[in-house]
């Protein structure tokens, strides 16, 4: 096994110890003590007191509520709900379920691994109920160790084709819990090969051991199914959902797997989509697929998540009419209100793919009668691979941010998410994860952030980006305030500079085939995808309103007439819905080629600037982390040098409009 970073759970001595208060004690009430996550809360409290303060509170039971399971949807946050105050000669969580205790024990951790005050933190009571019902991580892993869009090693769940167990496992259970994460898919949404036949008994031990260890710390295990398991490893000649003998199929198949895996939760299914199988291919639709497997797995309280990224994927880029940004609503829409209540649709935050800046897909705020659930990407895969320094959580505070205008309150996506919206007993994020058995877990070190960020907000989406970065900065790297001054200023802008030296005003795409790392700017232009810019010697962008792809008018209004609009649409997207000339003033007062000149220019300035900062913590931090994150910014440079000269000297050729200041293009 390979040896690996404590991360947040490092638990390294404290000096000011003095502010942290007098912890003799910790009540826990509400729950048996004879819980195991309380026991492991219990032990985690322990260690990490002892390693922080070296000191060894006692634990005090208080009375304990009744026995509560948490189950899939049913109140799950008052339940993970955890009550903080002082007491006595020590602090009291109170709870109604191991988890809250859980939760609220890696809060007194947190607090104290990052300096503050007990006292302070805790002396009016602290009550967190998290945001989100399910706040889940989706690996892409595959069972050969491989990991799909992995930039971070390979995947330590798999090796060889088998299910791998050992200490690692506990300690990403651990780490993932202290965050928040309440639910894991633990296999690549693209299902082959030996995946197909975790629901059998060829891996049902090492599953079942798997499921226990995740419930000790809170978090629901599921898996991805392959949709045509019935012909792939059942014999069977359909996988049509309407098919007697294939229903018949998948109820005795699910008996069977949750007789043998009995803490699974459900299934996570990626069907009729890049090559995958569906319903589509026996005529029937996406609720048709979602339900027939609902229904089944309802009887073991299970539920179905089924993705929403549905879409020809053998388009012509002759073809204008044909929107891949349509996608997902024209496939998803009309059958709004016959989901049944156990499947959540799991809708990607933008329309297309994961791009720097996309909007909102049009899904949220569309759908009004089914359960719906965000999934983010914390892989980097189009936002530079772990090897670029781009911290996501300032996008994701705008994805939740957003106003649907699908009702008039509770209407943006967090509201949506969250079940406030539809009263929705099913629903929450996923955030396709960045992790592998590198040293450090996520490749770049700093990409950590993304992970402790992702969690933290799922649980609790009204912190702060600049909270979260600061609480990570200070758990892994260093208390000592010019180091988080330093890292603060490095991760907080990332994500726009990132966006300034690669693809413009919401373009996208321009990305390196395949790999979807490095500069191509017609790398995707004359593809099967659906991913165009249409840039020629007068203009570049999409039309998408209502004289192009209509897309921009599936929003609510007043979305719809502002993005339909050139002059309404915010500059950031302003090329994702129109196609417009070179010559076009933007709001800032630029025009759209001196915008392209100008970001590229400042954002690869601006990342140089990064690395420079990056540099002067030399000494003043752990060498280990230090040379991870330099040598990633060497290549960083590196990739950001290629954007800026690409996309400028590109567009210039293109529009032979020079730049205002002169600056080399060649
Ligand atoms: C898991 C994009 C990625 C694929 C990924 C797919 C998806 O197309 O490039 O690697 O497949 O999204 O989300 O299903």
């Amino acid at each position: 096994m390979k040896d690996y970073a404590k991360l947040w759970l490092a638990y390294s001595p404290k000096k000011n110890n003095r502010e942290c208060g007098d912890l003799k004690k910790i009540y826990i009430s509400g729950v048996s003590e004879n819980d195991k996550i309380v026991k492991n809360a219990v032990a985690e409290l322990k260690a990490g007191l002892k390693a922080m303060l070296d000191i060894e509170p006692s634990i005090e039971y208080g009375s304990a509520g009744p026995d509560i399971k948490i189950q899939n949807g049913k109140d799950m946050q008052d339940k993970e709900e955890y009550t903080i105050s002082i007491k006595d000669s020590g602090l009291e969580i109170a709870a109604k379920s191991g988890a809250g205790i859980l939760y609220g024990a890696f809060d007194i951790l947190r607090t104290v691994a990052c300096e503050e005050s007990v006292e302070k933190a805790y002396a009016a009571g602290k009550t967190v109920r998290p945001s989100n019902p399910l706040r889940m991580l989706n690996h892409w892993d595959n069972m050969d160790g491989s990991i799909e869009r992995g930039y971070s090693g390979e995947s330590f769940f798999y090796e060889n084709n088998e299910i791998v167990i050992d200490e690692r496992t506990k300690d990403y259970a651990r780490l993932i819990a202290a965050v928040g994460i309440n639910a894991i898919v633990i296999n690549n949404v693209n299902v082959k090969q030996a995946a197909s036949y975790m629901i059998t008994d060829r891996y049902f031990d090492k599953l079942a051991q798997l499921g226990e260890i995740l419930a000790g710390y809170g978090i629901g295990l599921y898996m991805s199914l392959n949709y045509a398991s019935t012909i792939e490893i059942g014999g069977l000649d359909s996988a049509d959902p309407l098919d007697e003998k294939v229903i018949e199929w998948w109820k005795v198949k699910m008996a069977e797997v949750f007789k043998k895996i009995p803490t699974l939760k459900g299934f996570l299914v990626k069907a009729d989509s890049e090559g995958r199988p569906g319903p589509f291919t026996y005529g029937r639709t996406q609720a048709d697929g979602a339900n027939m497997l609902a229904d089944i797995v309802k009887d073991y309280d299970a539920i179905i998540i089924w993705r929403c990224f549905v879409y020809n994927c053998k388009q012509d880029w002759r073809d204008r009419k044909t929107d891949r940004a349509r996608a997902g609503y024209d496939n998803f829409i009309p059958m709004d209100g016959d989901y049944h209540d156990n499947v959540i649709l799991q809708i990607k935050n933008g329309p297309m793919d994961f791009q720097i800046r996309e909007p909102i897909s049009p899904l949220f705020g569309g759908l009004k009668k089914t359960n719906q659930m965000l999934e983010v990407q914390i892989a980097q895969e189009y936002t530079g691979h772990q090897i670029d320094v781009c911290y996501l959580i300032p996008e994701f505070k705008e994805i939740l941010g957003f106003k649907t205008y699908c009702s008039e309150k509770d209407d943006t996506v967090a509201d949506i998410i969250s079940g406030k919206t539809l009263g929705s007993r099913f629903s929450g994020i996923a955030a396709v994860t960045n992790t592998g058995n590198d040293f450090n877990w996520t490749g770049n070190y700093l990409a950590g952030a993304n992970l402790y960020g992702f969690g933290r907000l799922a649980f609790d989406t009204d912190l702060s980006a600049e909270q979260i970065a600061e609480e990570f900065v200070r758990m892994t790297i260093s208390e000592n305030e010019e180091v988080v001054s330093a890292v603060l200023e490095i991760l907080l802008p990332s994500r726009e500079i990132y966006e300034r030296y690669t693809s413009p005003l919401g373009i996208g795409w321009m990305v390196t085939p395949a790999t979807h790392y490095g500069c191509s700017v017609d790398g995707y232009e004359y593809d099967r995808w659906g991913t165009y810019h249409r840039a020629d010697h007068l203009g570049i962008g999409v039309d998408r309103t209502d004289k192009g792809t209509g897309y921009a008018l599936l929003y609510n209004e007043p979305n719809a007439s502002m993005y339909n609009s050139p002059d309404d649409c915010p500059d950031e997207l302003v090329l994702f819905f129109h196609h417009l000339p070179y010559t076009h003033v933007l709001h800032s007062g630029k025009t759209v080629i001196q915008h392209i000149y100008d970001t590229h220019f400042e954002g690869y300035a601006q990342a140089r600037e990064l690395a420079a900062k990056w540099d002067s913590l030399k000494g003043k931090i752990d060498d280990a982390i230090f040379d991870n994150v330099k040598e990633r910014f060497e290549r960083q440079l590196y990739n950001a040098r290629e954007w800026c000269d690409q996309v400028n000297s590109y567009f210039y050729r293109k529009s032979g409009i020079p730049d205002e200041k002169g600056r080399e293009i060649w």
